[in-house]
């Protein structure tokens, strides 16, 4: 079965850069692909695209060495399972708050005995490799959500999770719950110091942690702290910014 790069940069102690897509193309999809990212989420929760068009942009990233990866917009195996067959090689499942819910999730990515998954890898025999059942369950990545108070407070009971392969937080929707406040902000010290207690019960239970960084710069300091999957901005905002530097650059040379 291909390797999973993604395990390979964490067997090596290296964290992944993953992008993350929400413009529902493939021919932005291959460019991002293009441009070396370890990984592309292909995301489907504030992404624009649906099902048919999340599997081809699955089917762009895969041109490359990017690993295809797509986050749900539910916690629904119904969908786990069509991505996976489609040739995701990771999945990351938003707002999970209790255990129950990441079993849920992560059986839905593994076959019995360790899951329920259903057996019909049509695409990702194609992807993978015709090995691919024998070698999915140690292969595919799964990260749990964790991204409101709730699931903070929960925190130990989904990190012990079998199977789990690790948590991935997001910013937005934690700093929403905790603080009432919209929006990330890296300069928070509430969502500062739960970061920090989210990376030490993930390197407590032996699982990764991921974030989805404010910037660069935060993308940065959170890989130094010991974070090993790290998003920085979507395809939309770096098209939006780019685009936006560009029209001022030349406005401002003419004015
Ligand atoms: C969040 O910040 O809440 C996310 O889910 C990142 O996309
Ligand atoms: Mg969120």
């Amino acid at each position: 079965m291909r390797e999973n790069h993604v395990r390979k940069l964490w067997g090596e102690g290296k964290a992944a850069l993953n992008g993350w897509l929400h413009i529902p193309s493939t021919w932005s999809a291959e460019v991002m692909a293009n441009q070396g990212w370890d990984s592309l989420t292909v995301d489907m929760q504030h992404g624009m695209m649906g099902m048919e068009t999340a599997i081809q942009m699955l089917q762009a990233v895969s041109t490359t060495a990017a690993v295809p990866m797509a986050r749900v917009n539910w916690n629904t195996p119904g969908d786990i399972m069509k991505l996976l067959d489609a040739g995701a090689y990771g999945i990351v499942c938003p707002m999970i708050e209790t255990r129950e819910e990441c079993e849920a999730f992560v059986g839905a990515c593994r076959y019995p005995p360790r899951g329920y998954r259903s057996l019909g890898p049509t695409r990702a025999r194609v992807y993978a490799g015709a090995d691919y059942a024998e070698h999915a369950d140690n292969t595919i990545i799964t990260l749990a959500m964790i991204e409101t108070q709730e699931g903070y407070d929960n925190r130990d009971e989904i990190m012990s999770v079998e199977g789990l392969d690790g948590v991935f937080i997001g910013i937005g929707d934690l700093r929403l719950t905790m603080t009432g406040q919209a929006g990330l902000d890296s300069s928070d010290s509430v969502i500062d110091a739960a970061l920090d207690e989210l990376l030490a019960t993930a390197q407590r239970h032996g699982v990764i942690a991921g974030v989805f960084a404010a910037g660069p710069e935060h993308g940065v300091e959170l890989i130094r702290r010991g974070y090993k999957i790290v998003s920085v901005m979507t395809d939309t905002n770096i098209l939006a910014n780019a685009s936006a530097n560009m029209v001022n650059a030349v406005r401002e040379g003419i004015s």
